[in-house]
């Protein structure tokens, strides 16, 4: 699928705001993609895609994680998780799309995952350090990005920890599984 058909379906989903934001991941995953040897085309859709139902109504994704047996945990944890792994399905089922590697950097762009892929993780970080992010601590992520890749997902995962923590949030499990899988992939 070319760039500007995925741009013109995904924009039917989100407020300008959004799109802007996913014109800022695609771009940013594009050159990530680049720099560490990434698929550079499945970047493009995997970022144009990753944000692609987070607008469904709630009751919408709660009855598809039940109904596509989802893990059910998600429906513990912070609705801002679902959009991920709901997107991964509806982007399949709606747009088309069946590349596995595409929708799985879809479905972790959230949480992330243990062992994640290389496309996974340029997904993750492009959706943390888009030119259109401002928050505390982004700024330093960008510059790991230019050096080491897992290094820039460490800091975004202990960044988006302790930022939940510090609102009493909940953390979902697989977040703190992404992080200690890195951390011992480092040592
Ligand atoms: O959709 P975006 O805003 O571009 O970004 P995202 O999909 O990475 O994250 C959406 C929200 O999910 C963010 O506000 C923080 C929240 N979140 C991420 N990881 C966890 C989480 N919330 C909980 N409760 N637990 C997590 O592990
Ligand atoms: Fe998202
Ligand atoms: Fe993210
Ligand atoms: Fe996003």
């Amino acid at each position: 699928m070319e760039r500007h058909e995925a741009l013109e379906i995904v924009k039917k989903q989100l407020t300008e705001h959004r799109y802007q934001h996913t014109i800022g991941v695609m771009e940013t995953a594009i050159a990530l993609a680049e720099q560490y040897g990434a698929d550079v085309k499945k970047a493009e859709l995997a970022a144009i895609f990753h944000d692609y139902a987070k607008f469904r109504p709630k009751e919408e994704m709660k009855r598809i994680i039940l109904e596509q047996n989802m893990p059910k945990d998600l429906l513990l944890y912070n609705t801002e998780l679902w959009h991920a792994p709901v997107g991964a399905y509806l982007v399949e089922k709606e747009v088309g799309i069946n590349d596995m590697e595409i929708l799985d950097a879809i479905r972790y762009h959230t949480s992330g995952r243990r062992d994640m892929t290389l496309l996974e993780k340029v997904v993750y970080v492009a959706d943390y350090i888009e030119p259109g992010r401002v928050f505390p601590g982004v700024d330093e992520v960008r510059e790991l990005a230019k050096q080491d890749l897992n290094k820039a997902l460490i800091k975004a995962l202990q960044n988006t920890i302790q930022f939940l923590m510090n609102k009493n949030q909940a953390i979902y499990p697989d977040t703190f599984y992404t992080y200690n899988s890195l951390i011992m992939e480092l040592k």
